[in-house]
């Protein structure tokens, strides 16, 4: 039998966490050959609720679920773990400033770096979901010396997913038609979701909308997606951010099919002309567990006008942790 593969999930009693943790025991990340021992990580006043998620993922009897631990120490919860999908994070308070929020994050995040870097398996892959999620992911991977910056990534799938989405929608095609999206940047409203490589069955996509719609439908409709679904919900996105995760892991691990790519929160190499340093969204193949960035893209003015903005947004945000790195 395949040894089992340990899967950490911080903020596992939340919203994220409890979508995310049932899908991965039943195979959609890893695939329906692998058995899967989850680590349920939360803070001490979750933990009961986190019993409960526990009886619950046991009364599912999963064929491939050979373990659970459950816990509020990190050394045990990433003791061994070869994926760690980093979603517990620090809401934003009322009033609270955007600097103090990441400040306070930064305070969880480095200390789950150093427990990483310290107890989990060595080629362990890292996906931080937890917002500010490019930045946080900077400082968990600051705080790992031993592993390379290249085993921490960061969430802009679910950017990826809306993007086609609403490309579909817009264009009557079906999202498997649709490949080559990017979003370039920061998991924040200063992403830019970017059609100028995409197709459609093949097509260029851009000539199948106008450019108005682009640029004054789209990019905003992506960039604010996760206001609108709270504005409809009630509740930030929960099932669609799982699944995100749970395809950014899978394409991570099995690769992008071919003639595809897709988009993750990657270190920054001085590629595209963004400063090394931050942790910017880029279109990057996958294959063998490992991802590429894809190169030699053409870069429009508008497209570098966007991509420098977001860019600023991330340099600011590495500014407010910079005592943290
Ligand atoms: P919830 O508030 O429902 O759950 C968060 C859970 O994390 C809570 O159970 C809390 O006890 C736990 N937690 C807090 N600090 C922790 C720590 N130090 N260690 C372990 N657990 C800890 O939030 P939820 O809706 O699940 O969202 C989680 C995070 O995902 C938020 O930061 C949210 O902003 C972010 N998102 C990121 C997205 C992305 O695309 N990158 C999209 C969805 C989502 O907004």
């Amino acid at each position: 039998m395949t040894a089992p593969a340990r899967v950490a999930i911080t903020g596992a009693a939340g919203n994220i966490g409890y979508a995310l943790a049932f899908r991965i025991a039943a195979g959609d990340m890893l695939g329906p050959d692998q058995p899967v021992i989850l680590h349920l990580l939360e803070i001490p006043p979750a933990l009961g609720a986190l019993s409960g998620v526990t009886m619950e993922l046991n009364d599912c009897a999963f064929p491939l679920l050979h373990g659970i631990v459950g816990t509020a120490d990190t050394g045990e919860g990433f003791d061994g773990v070869d994926y760690a999908l980093l979603v517990g994070a620090k809401p934003r308070g009322k009033g609270m400033e955007r600097g103090d929020l990441i400040a306070d994050n930064g305070k969880i995040f480095g200390p789950q770096g150093k427990a990483i870097n310290d107890n989990a398996s060595p080629d362990i892959r890292v996906l931080v979901v937890g917002n500010p999620a490019n930045t946080n992911c900077l400082i968990a991977a600051s705080s790992a010396p031993k592993l390379d910056r290249r085993q921490f990534t960061a969430m802009t799938r679910l950017d990826h997913n809306r993007a086609i989405s609403q490309l579909a929608e817009k264009t009557s095609a079906h999202s498997t038609e649709i490949a080559r999206m990017t979003i370039w940047g920061n998991h924040s409203a200063t992403q830019y979701p970017d059609i100028s490589n995409c197709t459609i069955e093949g097509a260029a996509a851009a000539d199948r909308v106008d450019d108005g719609w682009y640029r004054e439908t789209f990019i905003p409709k992506v960039q604010k997606r996760g206001a609108e679904i709270i504005g409809a919900r009630g509740a930030s996105s929960a099932a669609s951010a799982a699944s995100a995760a749970i395809d950014h892991v899978r394409t991570w691990v099995h690769g992008t099919p071919d003639g595809d790519w897709t988009s993750m929160g990657v270190a920054a190499d001085g590629g595209y002309g963004i400063e090394e340093g931050i942790v910017f969204s880029r279109p990057v193949t996958c294959a063998d567990g490992d991802y590429t960035v894809v190169p030699d893209l053409d870069i429009s003015d508008f497209s570098r006008e966007r991509m420098n903005a977001t860019e600023a947004e991330l340099r600011e945000e590495r500014a407010a942790v910079e005592d943290l790195l």
